[in-house]
């Protein structure tokens, strides 16, 4: 087996991302934890391996990767054969818009306001900014529409496999579901909420966002 390790907080959707798929695809890693809230990710050891100072980087055999796009790709072609991709060429090329709407319109108003806000920042004995709740419930439930009309579902994003997308939004699920914008951001997106009722009983749900 590959000498493989990922750096990232295990709290961080991203390296749920990556963590997801090495789990389908019962691939052995080791996890080295990179604090985000701690400057971790800011330290000169750690920006050798990635100079922007985000998480995740992957790690194997002495190459390094870091972006979550490239990572996810290595993994599916090196592991799984390109299985969590779908065969057919105009599915496939959704299921890329899917990660891109994500990381492009999703990630922002859902997990830097609405996750941060709501359940982040009590727990440092913040206030939460209700305005900027407020601001980020209309363009949460844009992206999550707008996903919803690309995905076939049934059960997962493309059909009856998992593929790269859902491990991309299952982790903002995760969050997402726990904050009280939940219902008001997914009142036209029933698909997805019929994906995220099947996709959190996955084991490897349970094992990586647990
Ligand atoms: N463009 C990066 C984005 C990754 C990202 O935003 N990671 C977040 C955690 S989910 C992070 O590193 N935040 C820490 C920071 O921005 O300082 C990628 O594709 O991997």
């Amino acid at each position: 087996m590959a000498n493989i390790t990922l750096y990232g907080t295990p709290i961080s959707t991203y390296v749920r991302t990556a963590r997801l798929l090495l789990a389908e695809a019962n691939v052995d890693y080791g996890l080295k934890d990179i604090g985000i809230f701690n400057g971790d990710n800011k330290t000169d050891s750690y920006l050798s391996k990635h100079p922007f100072g985000k998480i995740p980087t992957l790690e194997i055999e002495g190459d390094t990767l870091y972006e979550i796009n490239a990572i996810t790709y290595f993994i599916n072609e090196k592991f799984a054969a390109g299985k969590f991709a779908p065969a057919d060429l105009m599915t496939r090329s959704h299921m890329y818009q899917i990660i891109s709407i994500v990381s492009s319109y999703l990630y922002s108003p859902a997990v830097s306001v609405l996750t941060i806000e709501n359940l982040v920042k009590p727990g440092q004995g913040k206030e939460i900014d209700q305005q900027a709740v407020e601001s980020a419930i209309a363009p949460t439930q844009k992206a999550l529409n707008a996903i919803e009309d690309i995905a076939t579902g049934n059960p997962y994003l493309f059909g009856s496999g998992l593929t790269i997308a859902d491990f991309y939004l299952i982790p903002i699920f995760v969050y997402l579901s726990k904050t009280p914008q939940f219902e008001a951001v997914t009142a036209n997106a029933p698909k997805l909420k019929d994906w995220w009722n099947k996709v959190q009983t996955l084991d490897s749900v349970k094992e990586v966002c647990g």
